[in-house]
């Protein structure tokens, strides 16, 4: 048993396996989820917290829908938007960026949220978008966010008057070629992959860890409760992404 005093930080017990991983690990990968950003205030998606037990995710999170009713769309992301915005990444976010300094980090995320950049990590593959970025649905013209002029509903293309979505991807949709070929690469080349904070019910992102583990990755979970991945993990550490991963800075550093 042991007994924190104030100031004293206690250690998580790990296992030797994965401390010998580590210590000999140079390439290393986080494929993230909504879970690494819940400690910033960011809903995740399911679960008992998640946004869309409080609405359906094929009214608003398809091309179908958003044709059908553009402005509820738009003043969906706008609200999520203004969330992003006030919030901040978190120790989790953070301890990933620090780890740059001693290994060749990647991050191949699913959050749209731009978290892990705003913390600091600079090799980033985003399978699912940005919510800072848009385009115009007919000429593809792009609009960072400030350069929109935001009024009420969706705002119009400059260019050719066409509606403005957001850079993200829906149901149904394909994703960012580079993006997913990317992170692929970096997973295969990893000698670990953790997998943070997310269902891995989502497919094609879902396979990443997967092609991780093919190539003979070590695969750790980190997740406050057991998913479709945990079977496939080499080892799953069960608990908030925000207190396991600085630990795990600190055995790096
Ligand atoms: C913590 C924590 C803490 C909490 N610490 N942990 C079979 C094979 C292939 C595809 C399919 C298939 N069956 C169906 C499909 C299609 C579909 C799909 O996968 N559906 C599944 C639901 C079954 N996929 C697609 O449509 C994709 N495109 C595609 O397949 O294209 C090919 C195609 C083209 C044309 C025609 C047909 C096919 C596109 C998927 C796009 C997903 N987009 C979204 C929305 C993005 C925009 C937005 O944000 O609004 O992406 S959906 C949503 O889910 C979002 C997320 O990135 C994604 C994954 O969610 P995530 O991150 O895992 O979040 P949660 O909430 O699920 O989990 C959070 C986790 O955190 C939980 O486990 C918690 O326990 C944990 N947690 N607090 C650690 N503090
Ligand atoms: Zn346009």
């Amino acid at each position: 048993m042991a007994f924190a005093s104030p100031g004293v930080k206690l250690h998580m017990e790990f296992k030797k396996e994965f401390l010998e991983k580590l210590h000999t690990a140079k390439k290393i990968i986080f494929f993230t989820g909504a879970g690494i950003s819940a400690e910033s205030g960011i809903s995740t998606f399911r679960g008992k917290d998640g946004i869309w037990n409080k609405m359906k995710p094929e009214e608003l999170a398809n091309f179908n829908a958003f044709m059908r009713n553009p402005d509820l769309v738009w003043e969906w992301y706008q609200h999520r938007r203004d969330i992003v915005h006030k919030a901040q990444p978190n120790a989790g976010h953070t301890a990933i960026a620090k780890l740059e300094k001693f290994l060749d980090v990647s991050v191949v995320t699913q959050n749209i949220d731009n978290l892990h950049r705003r913390a600091g990590s600079t090799k980033i593959f985003e399978l699912h978008g940005n919510i800072e970025r848009n385009f115009c649905v007919d000429c593809r013209t792009f609009y960072n966010m400030p350069e929109l002029e935001l009024t009420h509903g969706v705002p119009k293309c400059k260019k050719c008057g066409g509606l403005v979505r957001p850079d993200v991807v829906w149901f149904g949709e394909m994703l960012p070629q580079d993006q997913f070929a990317g992170g692929e690469k970096a997973a295969e080349q990893s000698d670990i992959c953790f997998v943070v904070g997310t269902s891995a019910i989502v497919y094609p992102a879902a396979y990443i860890p997967m092609s991780a583990k093919q190539a003979g990755s070590f695969i750790v979970e980190i997740n406050i409760e057991p998913t479709e991945l945990t079977r496939y993990a080499d080892y799953s550490l069960f608990g908030k992404a925000g207190e396991i991963l600085p630990e795990i800075l600190d055995i790096v550093k």
